[in-house]
């Protein structure tokens, strides 16, 4: 055993290992921004995820206390409080204070940890003001305090629960002077996270509490539980939408070591919303799993088209992205020895998931489609309609090509182009209608702002075929004027403005357009919102002139707060704005389009789950009213970010 030296030894090491964490968060969670810090309790929550993987936790409870500490709960078999004989202390406090132990070491039973910094409790710990755990054993409560990852006592026993109780619990608070920039947790991007997790891991129940409320008021209370799992997960991102056929295909099995859970419907619309999951982590780059069940797709669809004549000897065979439109599916594999490549790390590459999934799904589904010959023929029909509209698709495209290479590239007519040629400076204003377009021409700096008038209601791209998209005027005149082509084409570096400014009327109709051109940037080029390009001009609702003097105001709360200074009598002249075409340009200047005055806010994607994004679009841009009333009434919550 060891001696007072050695022990002493160790406790330096330890003290190195979380100083380390603490010199560079970075390299362990990421970011110090708002997703590092929300980062820190899926890290937590991942334990108690792992504990419910393993079968022994089936309820995790989440809470937000009011300092903006976190608080998780499990009922699993509570983390081990006996000695760990190689560091000398209770497991626990190995678990919390040595670098790299938490929850992935110690054999036996299914780990399958090993998310984007799987760093676990010792990383929170370090970057946590305080932190305390609650271990729930052998009829005892033990607890242990740690402040910035420093043993405050050794655990103790504070009390007795009931024999059968188990489990942990975790309160910590993330530490401000490393969070600089916010240390306030966002309920609505933790409820996305925690409802994926509660998706992908059939059976747990997660119970989010917000306890942040006005004094008097009760806790806000959100519970995610899934009996389908991710069967669910398709049901709940297809709810805006109108699926083709009634069943969620599902399949399930092992193999190579890798177990492999698929489900997948079709709706009517163009677009796939394909999900790929390893360990319960998002794959937004998909990789080796995602890979196995496109192939098997495929390859599946294709013969059970030929053998039963649905797809004739002289036709082409489909291809994969026939067979994906309109498609929802979730991929999830659990594996031992996750790689993960790719810049960001988001990309699965065990070669052995490919195989796994392949085969699974390639068996499974072909044995579906064979028992259920009516909804094989619905997807294949709509995947043949989807291979002739690509067939047109590609001729419009060619056509536009060979448009733009033989014209140099022209730009399109109504764009009242800037001067200087260097994108930084650059910006673009997409704005509403001719009128107001036509004020924005006069009203602009020649040099830098370039105006690019659109027509009424731009196509809703959610509803609309591929060839159709490209037919459209408006959708075009963009494509050119960005510079940066779409799709497979994108290309970040040809953007000819480094600000792309949608600026529509301050009512319905102007959020409805702003929403449609937020759904094609969306869907057609996600970089450009991915990395903050893209911004909503904020043109004021009210113009207020008392004695010669004149004051703009933004919202309802601003025009009564100037009221309140100015004095409410009859001197006031309040103007409300309907659209941009009611103010000269002189005023759009003033109060939209100056650099100095103006206000910009920025479209983002920061911390929201991949599938919530695209159901936000779906909601708002699909055919379905209820989902769409439900969330406008909720929220209006893609755009954050004020940037003056
Ligand atoms: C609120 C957070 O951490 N739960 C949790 C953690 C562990 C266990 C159970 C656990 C794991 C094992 C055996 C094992 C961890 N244990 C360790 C270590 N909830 C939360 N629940 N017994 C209990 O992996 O074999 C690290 S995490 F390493 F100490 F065993």
């Amino acid at each position: 055993m060891s001696n007072q030296n050695e022990y002493g030894a160790d406790q330096i090491q330890i003290l190195e290992g979380l100083e380390a964490v603490r010199k560079r968060p970075g390299m362990y969670i990421g970011t110090t921004s708002s997703r590092g810090l929300h980062h820190l309790v899926y890290e937590i929550v991942d334990n108690a995820v792992d504990e419910a993987l393993a079968g022994f936790c089936n309820r995790i409870e989440v809470i937000i206390n009011e300092d903006n500490s976190v608080t998780v709960i499990d009922n699993g078999r509570g983390i081990p409080v006996g000695i760990n004989h190689k560091a000398d202390i209770p497991a626990v406090e190995v678990a919390f204070t040595i670098l790299h132990a938490g929850g992935k070491f110690g054999g036996g039973g299914y780990k399958v940890s090993g998310g984007l910094h799987g760093v676990g409790a010792s990383v929170v710990n370090a970057l946590s003001d305080w932190l305390e755990v609650e271990i729930y054993q052998n009829g005892k409560i033990y607890n242990q305090r740690y402040e910035r990852g420093h043993v405050c006592y050794p655990l103790k026993v504070i009390g007795e629960c009931p024999i059968d109780k188990t489990g942990t619990k975790v309160t910590f608070k993330p530490d401000g002077t490393i969070f600089q920039e916010t240390t306030v947790y966002e309920f609505d991007v933790l409820k996305q996270r925690l409802r994926e997790m509660a998706f992908l891991t059939k059976n747990l129940r997660i119970i989010l509490t917000d306890m942040r409320v006005e004094e008097g008021k009760e806790p806000v209370v959100r519970e995610f539980h899934y009996e389908g799992g991710i069967k669910e997960f398709v049901i709940y991102l297809n709810k805006s939408k109108t699926a083709i056929y009634e069943n969620v295909l599902y399949f399930e099995g092992m193999k190579n070591n890798v177990y492999v859970e698929v489900a997948m419907q079709h709706n009517d619309s163009y677009t796939e919303s394909s999900y790929s999951f390893v360990n319960n982590i998002n794959t937004p780059e998909g990789g080796t799993h995602l890979m196995g069940f496109r192939n098997a797709l495929t390859k599946t669809f294709n013969d059970y088209a030929r053998n039963n004549k649905l797809l004739k000897d002289n036709e082409a065979n489909l291809m994969g992205e026939d067979i994906r439109e309109g498609l929802t599916a979730i991929v999830s594999v659990k594996i031992e020895d996750p790689q993960f490549e790719g810049q960001t790390k988001q990309k699965l590459g065990n070669s052995e998931a490919r195989g796994a999934v392949d085969s699974i799904v390639s068996e499974q589904l072909t044995y579906f489609l064979e028992q259920n010959p009516a909804i094989a023929k619905i997807i294949c029909e709509k995947s043949i309609l989807a291979q002739r509209a690509r067939d047109a698709a590609r001729k419009a495209r060619d056509l536009t090509r060979r448009k733009t290479a033989l014209e140099g590239m022209s730009l399109p007519g109504k764009l009242a182009d800037c001067s200087d040629k260097d994108p930084a400076n650059c910006e673009i204003y997409i704005v509403e209608g001719d009128s107001a377009g036509g004020s924005a021409k006069t009203a602009r700096s020649r040099a830098t702002q370039a105006i690019l008038p659109l027509r009424g209601k731009i196509l809703n791209v959610e509803k609309a075929r591929l060839d159709k998209i490209y037919a459209n005027a408006e959708i075009k005149a963009m494509i050119t004027a960005f510079g940066t082509g779409i799709h497979d084409d994108f290309d970040i570096s040809k953007l000819r403005y480094h600000k792309i400014i949608i600026m529509t009327d301050a009512d319905v109709d102007g959020a409805h357009i702003s929403t449609l051109l937020l759904t094609f940037l969306y869907r057609f080029m996600p970089n450009l919102i991915k990395e903050g390009y893209v911004y909503l001009a904020q043109p004021p609702l009210y113009k207020l002139e008392k004695n010669k003097k004149v004051w703009y105001a933004y919202s309802d709360e601003e025009l009564d707060s100037i009221l309140q200074e100015v004095g409410r009598d009859q001197n006031n002249k309040i103007q409300r704005y309907k659209g941009l075409g009611e103010m000269d340009p002189e005023q759009l200047w003033e109060t939209t389009m100056d650099p100095e005055k103006r206000v910009l806010l920025r479209v983002t994607m920061e911390g929201e789950a991949e599938s919530e994004i695209d159901l936000t679009f779906t909601t708002l841009m699909g055919d379905k009213v209820e989902p769409r009333r439900e969330f406008i009434e909720e929220n209006a919550r893609f755009v954050k970010n004020l940037d003056i």
